[in-house]
């Protein structure tokens, strides 16, 4: 039987053209094998066979323009998907997933209710002053007891939602509160208890901490401007060594290992436990933020100065947060697209209070618990304060918190009491022991552990008699030895346990702590303790007697570290639970395999000339694109990654192709399922589609360029967006990225001040590569052809994830379609577009007058316009330029320029420029769709008369015609421009000039564009 292969429903498009045959006739094809590429002005797009057979004949050439309807093949010996086949539908599927997932889950849920609610203590009544009956409230309270003890706490939750809804429905408008009482989410009775040797591990504790805050005070003390933190290890401590001694599993040859995201100046704590594990020596200790030399260690982690150590750069406030989100969701995403086995890694980040305030630190929480992230696990490190002073003196930090990530819907647990508060709080039977902490403010928080026993009891426990009588019988030393839940490792160990056992959703540990705890008069829970990197005699020698560091006095006032003996029991302890752990952590490893590169002839078709055919250069990256997913080595390690942009950049044909990545899969068939590139949701769909998102992408972007890492294979991703919202936007995160040593493509598209017409003054991105240049392992390309795309990105590939180099490619393209010419055949072309420039054309006629001209993007087509005019109408001949990389160039002359300063008695070499320009004839016009200090940057590097044009100011919408005369880059610039470099450098008559200013209507009385 012959079955007929039609064009499918392409949306809104008609008159498509084909531009490749991607089968041949007597060809066995499968169901979903492409067939034909179609390309419209925007996109291009494969059409999958809907049929499986063997090819008769094929119906459209190359060149063709097709429409929906029209026949493509004729196909025999099919088998067609039966429509009416007994397959349950997609979403049926799920349905039915979702419920069984429900079915198995209640009754084991109703047994662990029931077990917990035996060990139930009595319930703590709280009291409240605005109670207007209290014997009704009581009988409410006790109804809902009765409620948990019989029914269990599923029913207790109903039945009060229910409430909420009729209080809502009757009128009671009164918002719910995501806040639970301000004590530890943990009843004491399900506190899992740690296994470790407690009285080990705070000897090893107290090493550590003592050894970092002597390794800030030797740097300090030797040269003061080092600077550095005692007081945020200090009260991190324990909430490290609980995670070191029982929970991080390192990376081996048998787990992938976890990966902990550590607050970035709490630094000396790690360096101080590597010392400790033997990892780190005195001398390199001594070298703490002395990192000119090799073996300093870094102020901050920074894993570009410390590539064998730091995975993660996190002190740049906000950035911590979520990269770690993203880390996690790419974890899963590599999971579900089966490339990692899922081994139960976790994903751990250390903040800080008062780095919550950024926005980026909660700027993405939503994705990690719509997604499921059980992953993920926020540690918020909560001594309320920050670097000038409480973060919330007026409120409650770990509340706001609570509610904050409650509502977003992760598992909150509060580690706020430690357990010398355990017994206060059950003989708490008024509940005004509650009820005083939800009062007490965190101002007044700070200032008791930065006073004293007597303090504490006289302002907390004196405000009611009820809490007053409940410490009577404690002394005022007793008071002050009542801890915070994050100092103490049991509370710690607890909230740890039960948050890598959290399934379905990511867990936020919020503990409550004490800055520059121990630190004593000199820093403990003051406002200046963020600062603190001096101690004197004094207050080390308190803090070596509050943690009982084995130090003589003489010791002390050498600020001596502390190593034990490698036999004594804290030695041996450290390095068994490491072992016990899998290894080391932090620690920073790469066993990823190469990706060989595509072979040179992948993008052969972008080696010919388009002929009259018009194309953007994105549209010619998408083409590559689709190439590249047809090269078995490199298709499944791409990872597009797109900012809700798709449609914008043509790429809406890969979500058929490969799918958008989804953890849930598709629920719904979306609106245009009946399309070819139909929006196509999978779990293991390729394409990350983060939404209107570009600090997400570019975290996307990163976790995904440091694969080769974190997860040991290497991957390609390609960050597509709209330019000027990308390095203006994310600068940071790009340095952080940088500082990864990521390694991918960020693709700026929609590029050029004036190339990019209607969007206006925001949109217009003039500066993208100079922003790209200022990041020393960006390298950084503006090309205006198809081919020098090709050449430029191949070579990307190769470098990047073949030899493995530590650099990552920012490429612009444009949405301006041209003709593409054929790839020029001289052999240095492929060198000179990778270097940054080479000669793409020459008018050479009439061999009097000469100029050069170097032209970037699409302005370079304006120069060769300029030049035909300037070679027709004013005998003047040109050298045309086309330069790939003025960022390139720059760095080459710099590099040249340097060599010949240090070796005055040596043969001088040449800049590349230098060769390319110095034996030219004439003057230089370079020109770019940039400021002028995008082409100026190579002016030092030729000692020739240089000029640019550019395009410095705001940008603002009209036509691209109309933007280029404004910015003065339009061929009739060039010309003008071109005539009066000429007769500046007096090599012709200046009427030449002022003819074409009148011709041209120049107004030269306009202002600098930069001044419009
Ligand atoms: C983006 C950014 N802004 C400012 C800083 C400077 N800075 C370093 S630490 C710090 C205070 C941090 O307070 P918190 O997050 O509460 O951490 P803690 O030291 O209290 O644990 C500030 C403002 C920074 N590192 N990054
Ligand atoms: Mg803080």
């Amino acid at each position: 039987m012959s079955e007929k292969l039609l064009v499918p429903d392409i949306g809104d498009f008609e008159n498509v053209e084909v531009i490749e045959l991607l089968v041949k006739q007597g060809q066995e094809i499968k169901e979903n094998d492409p067939v034909v590429t179609i390309e419209s002005d925007k996109s291009s797009v494969e059409i999958p066979s809907i049929l499986s057979g063997k090819i008769e004949s094929i119906s459209v050439k190359v060149g063709d323009k097709v429409s929906k309807g029209d026949l493509l093949l004729s196909i025999s010996n099919t088998e067609k998907k039966d429509e009416n086949s007994s397959d349950v539908p997609k979403n049926t599927e799920n349905i039915i997933q979702e419920a069984e997932k429900y079915l198995k889950k209640n009754p084991e849920q109703k047994i662990l209710e029931q077990k917990t609610n035996m060990q139930k203590q009595e319930m703590i009544q709280v009291v409240s002053e605005g109670d207007v009956d209290p014997l009704e409230t009581n009988e409410w309270l006790e109804s809902l007891s009765a409620v948990i003890e019989k029914d269990g706490n599923q029913r207790a939750h109903y039945l009060i939602k229910e409430l909420i809804n009729k209080a809502y429905m009757e009128g009671a408008n009164i918002p719910y509160t995501q806040n639970t009482p301000y004590i530890n989410t943990i009843p004491v009775s399900e506190e899992k208890k740690s296994n470790g040797d407690q009285n080990i591990e705070r000897r090893i504790r107290s090493l550590i901490r003592w050894n970092a805050a002597a390794m800030v005070v030797r740097a300090n003390k030797k040269f003061p401007e080092l600077g550095g933190h005692i007081g945020t290890f200090a009260s991190a401590a324990t909430l490290y060594d609980v995670g070191m001694n029982h929970f991080w599993r390192a990376k081996n040859n048998k787990f992938g290992g976890d990966l902990v995201y550590f607050q970035g100046h709490s630094a000396p704590g790690m360096y101080a436990r590597a010392f400790l594990e033997g990892r780190l020596n005195e001398k390199q200790l001594d070298s703490f933020r002395q990192e000119v030399n090799p073996g300093g260690l870094s102020s901050y982690p920074h894993p570009w100065l410390m590539p064998n150590f730091w995975q993660f750069p996190t002190v740049s406030m906000g950035l911590g947060p979520m990269l770690a989100i993203y880390q996690a969701r790419y974890m899963k995403y590599l999971i579900n697209r089966g490339l990692i086995k899922d081994e139960g890694r976790k994903v751990w980040a250390f903040l800080g209070d008062g780095e919550m305030d950024e926005p980026e630190s909660l700027g993405a929480i939503g994705l990690a618990a719509r997604e499921n992230l059980d992953n993920l696990i926020f540690v918020v490190n909560c001594n309320l304060q920050r670097l000038d002073g409480p973060v919330r003196g007026n409120g409650k930090i770990i509340q706001e918190l609570e509610g904050i990530f409650r509502g977003a819907g992760w598992n909150v647990i509060k580690v706020i009491w430690g357990s010398y508060w355990d017994p206060l709080l059950a003989n708490d039977k008024t509940g005004h022991l509650v009820k005083t902490m939800n009062e007490t403010v965190d101002g007044e928080y700070q200032a008791m552990k930065a006073r004293d026993g007597a303090y504490v009891r006289e302002k907390f426990f004196g405000k009611y008699p009820e809490t007053k009588e409940l410490v009577s019988s404690l002394s005022d030393k007793d008071i002050w030895r009542l801890n915070r839940g994050g100092h103490d490792p049991h509370k710690v160990f607890a909230a740890y346990d039960k948050a890598s056992k959290n399934i379905g959703s990511p867990t936020v540990v919020i503990a409550k702590t004490i800055k520059g705890y121990g630190m004593g008069k000199s820093g403990e829970s003051v406002n200046t303790t963020h600062q603190t990197k001096k101690l004197d005699i004094d207050d080390l020698m308190y803090y070596r007697d509050r943690f009982d560091v084995p130090l003589t006095d003489k010791q002390v006032k050498n600020i001596e570290y502390y190593k034990p003996d490698p036999n004594s029991p804290e030695a041996k302890y450290i390095k068994e639970r490491r072992l016990q752990l899998g290894g080391f952590i932090p620690e920073r490893t790469t066993y990823a395999k190469p990706i060989k590169a595509p072979p040179k002839d992948i993008f052969d078709n972008m080696k010919e000339s388009t002929g009259t055919k018009e194309m953007s250069t994105t549209m010619a990256l998408v083409r590559m694109l689709t190439n590249l997913l047809r090269d078995k080595n490199v298709a499944p390690r791409l990872v597009p990654i797109i900012p809700d942009e798709a449609r914008t950049f043509g790429m809406e044909g890969f979500f058929q192709k490969i799918g958008i990545y989804a953890h849930e899969g598709q629920k719904y068939e979306p609106e245009d399922s009946a399309q070819l590139s139909s929006y196509r949701e999978e779990k293991s769909g390729q394409v990350l589609e983060e939404g209107i998102n570009e600090a997400g992408a570019m975290s996307s972007w990163i976790a995904a360029g440091t694969s080769y890492t974190n997860h040991d294979i290497e991957m390609i991703p390609i960050y597509l967006f709209y330019s000027m919202f990308g390095f203006q936007r994310i600068g940071d995160f790009a340095w952080a990225g940088a500082d990864s040593q990521s390694r991918g493509f960020l693709i700026g598209a929609t590029a050029g001040r004036t190339t990019l017409a209607g969007e206006g003054l925001q949109h217009q991105d003039g500066h993208s590569h100079l922003l790209a240049s200022t990041i020393p392992n960006c390298i950084s390309y503006d090309p205006t052809f198809h081919y020098e795309l090709a050449v430029i990105f191949r070579e990307g590939l190769k470098r990047m994830h073949e030899k493995k180099e530590n650099i990552f490619y920012y490429i612009t393209t444009m949405n301006e379609n041209y003709p593409h010419p054929a790839m020029p055949k001289d052999k240095l072309c492929e060198d000179g577009i990778l270097k940054g420039m080479y000669k793409i054309k020459e008018f050479n006629k009439h061999k009097k007058t000469k100029i050069q001209f170097l032209g970037s993007g699409t302005i370079l087509r304006e120069m060769i316009a300029g030049a035909e005019i300037l070679q027709k109408e004013y005998q003047i001949d040109s050298e045309i330029w086309s330069v790939t990389s003025f960022n390139e160039l720059r760095r080459d002359g710099l590099e040249v320029e340097r060599y010949n300063l240090l070796n005055p008695d040596k043969e001088p070499r040449k800049s590349y420029v230098e060769k390319c320009l110095g034996k030219t004839e004439g003057p230089i016009l370079a020109a770019s769709d940039y400021m002028r200090m995008n082409s100026d940057q190579i002016r030092p590097y030729i000692n020739k008369s240089f000029y640019s044009l550019g395009t410095d100011g705001f940008g603002r919408s009209d036509t691209r015609k109309n933007l280029r005369n404004f910015f003065e880059v339009d061929k009739e610039h060039v010309v003008t421009y071109g005539l009066s470099i000429l007769a500046k450098e007096q090599l012709i008559a200046s009427k030449y000039a002022k003819d074409a200013i009148k011709k041209y209507k120049i107004d030269t009385d306009k202002p600098m564009p930069t001044k419009l």
